[in-house]
């Protein structure tokens, strides 16, 4: 992938009525550069996915990467997957994404077969998996559904099987909430956003994602009944856990 070749300008020029964001043809196609840019860590997140996923993949297993988008979580982990019998199984409801994410997928020879699944992650089966990824999809449910999908995910985790779970986070002290918030648009603006495409793209996200503190992610894993669970990468106000069954 390419995170150069399409620039994101969707929110460059004013925008009279601004809609509710959605991951169509418009956004597959900046998708790399728009989330290198707006999301800070991106590129360590997905390494160390690779990473996690080498250590905690088990022969003849299933891996999940649920709203895979264009597919990078799924490429890095196939990289790093050397045990036999395993499939990956990556899923996302934008017809665009997915499109995309095959051509990505098919452009790698690899021995762990990829299947792109056009469908939505609360409707789909999870079962036999070592490994799930969620990055930066969870955020998009409601409440209600972020439960019930992370239940799912429990029931259908091997014991040992690990899920990673990467959010944008809500903070519980105003004032380090407001501070983080602020310098993630430092980084947003250092990375050549104008003020005008950070607080566009700001309405357009804000009735579709309505993320949750570390704390509630926590007490979340608890009561589902994962045993062990952490921040393993921050920065700014986005991150990444894991939660092992
Ligand atoms: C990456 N993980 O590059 N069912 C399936 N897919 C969904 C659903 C749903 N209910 N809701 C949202 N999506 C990727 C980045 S992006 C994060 C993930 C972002 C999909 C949606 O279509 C989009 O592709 C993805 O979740 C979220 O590692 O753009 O901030």
């Amino acid at each position: 992938m390419n995170p150069k070749s399409n620039p994101d300008t969707i929110f460059s020029a004013p925008i009279d009525k601004i809609g509710d964001f959605t991951f169509d043809e418009r956004v597959a196609e900046v998708f790399p550069d728009m989330i290198q840019r707006s999301v800070p860590g991106y590129s360590n997140i997905i390494s160390a996915i690779g990473m996690l996923a080498e250590r905690f993949v088990k022969p003849h297993s299933s891996i999940y990467d649920l709203g895979c988008s264009l597919g990078a979580a799924t490429l890095s982990m196939r990289r790093h997957i050397k045990q036999e019998g395993c499939q990956i199984i990556a899923v996302d409801n934008s017809s665009a994404m997915v499109e995309r994410c095959k051509l990505h997928v098919n452009a790698y020879r690899s021995d762990t077969p990829v299947e792109v699944v056009e469908a939505d992650i609360r409707e789909i089966r999870i079962e036999n998996a070592s490994v799930v990824v969620l990055n930066f999809t969870l955020q998009f449910l409601s409440p209600e559904d972020r439960y019930l999908l992370l239940e799912k995910i429990y029931a259908g985790l091997r014991p040992g099987g690990i899920l990673i779970l990467s959010e944008k986070y809500v903070f519980e002290d105003q004032i380090s909430n407001e501070l983080l918030i602020d310098l993630h648009h430092d980084f947003k603006r250092a990375n050549g956003y104008s003020e005008l495409e950070i607080s566009q793209k700001r309405s357009a996200i804000e009735n579709v994602m309505r993320p949750d503190s570390k704390k509630e992610h926590k007490e979340r894993f608890e009561k589902i009944g994962f045993t062990s669970y952490d921040v393993w990468f921050q920065c700014f106000n986005f991150g990444s856990m894991f939660a092992i069954k």
